[in-house]
């Protein structure tokens, strides 16, 4: 039989253990939410569309989608069917969705003439056992769903012509805002749901067939509703080998804020890649406390929406040089 003394001794052993353990306060939680935060200047554009669908009483979820499907709509020369054309003078589109409740996921990648490869992804998700479908079946499962196909073969940017006449041949591994600007999009919830998204054409010039990191679970986007989301863009290769948004959610588990753990991730490829000064990768997470955060080995700028907020924030290249 337990005696007095042991019973009280375990008891002061349990209450210390308690105070121990790190909980997130209210102090750490900076009460952002809803938070919307995604890739580049044009990410206001589409935070601002993901808050009114938020606003309208739609999920996380839907906030992600209504958002990239209007970077889709909007022209951008690398997201959507405007986007700049791979080597052969077509595109080929990548998308991916998470939604952190249930850890569900959809994917497509080398999807053509489809208008809005996240509503594609978001079917993929929601109306298949699968999770990735890609090129012509894509897109046949997005007709069968009733998706748009608009025919682009009149569209100036997406000709070989086009490509032709370039004064200068975009290389895909030049990171500047001519060849690349895919959308990863992130929204924590009111409720304290994660969800996210990611959209791109890829790299301009790309060969037929690549496929980038965008499509790509933890790659391109990852969330876990325990703890945060991450997103990336740049040059896919330099991502998609390291599984850095996977890691980066992995690094904010271990009590990394978000910027930290972009940092970190950043600090982790630099280690490893060859060609440590080339990477051309930026990154933006949020955390389940509705903090959020940036890092890009170039100077990186992205979009920030929150109630009474809707700005673009800039990180510096890291590490500074
Ligand atoms: C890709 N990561 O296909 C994409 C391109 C991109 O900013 O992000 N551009 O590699």
């Amino acid at each position: 039989m337990t005696s007095r003394r042991t019973f009280l001794q375990q008891s002061a052993a349990v209450a210390a253990a308690i105070t121990l353990i790190p909980r997130p306060s209210r102090a750490m939680s900076t009460d952002k939410r809803p938070l919307i935060v995604s890739t580049w200047p044009f990410g206001k554009a589409a935070n601002e569309q993901a808050m009114k669908a938020l606003q309208a009483g739609g999920s996380p979820l839907d906030g992600v989608e209504a958002g990239i499907r209007q970077t889709e709509d909007s022209g951008n020369l690398s997201v959507g069917l405007s986007g700049k054309p791979n080597a052969a003078g077509f595109g080929q589109l990548d998308a991916c969705i998470m939604n952190g409740p249930g850890h569900q996921a959809g994917s497509v990648a080398g999807l053509e003439g489809i208008r809005h490869p996240i509503s594609v992804a978001r079917r993929v998700m929601e109306r298949t056992p699968h999770v990735m479908l890609v090129g012509q079946s894509a897109r046949d499962f997005a007709l069968s769903e009733g998706q748009e196909s608009i025919d682009t073969s009149n569209h100036p940017a997406l000709s070989a012509k086009w490509w032709a006449q370039q004064e200068r041949q975009v290389r895909p591994t030049d990171v500047n805002a001519d060849n690349h600007d895919t959308i990863a999009l992130l929204v924590l919830g009111a409720d304290g749901t994660l969800a996210g998204g990611c959209s791109t054409s890829g790299l301009a010039g790309k060969m037929p067939g690549r496929v980038g990191d965008s499509p790509i679970l933890g790659s391109g986007l990852y969330v876990d509703n325990q703890v945060g989301a991450a997103g990336a863009t740049g040059i896919g290769e330099n991502v998609m080998r390291y599984c850095a948004t996977f890691l980066i959610v992995e690094f904010m588990r271990q009590g990394a804020t978000p910027t930290e753990a972009c940092q970190q991730v950043i600090d982790r490829i630099r280690s490893l890649d060859p060609k440590p000064n080339e990477l051309g990768i930026c990154f933006v997470a949020v955390d389940k406390q509705g903090r959020y955060g940036a890092a890009g080995t170039t100077e990186f700028p992205y979009a920030v929406t929150y109630p009474g907020y809707s700005e673009v924030e800039k990180v510096a290249a890291y590490p500074g040089n």
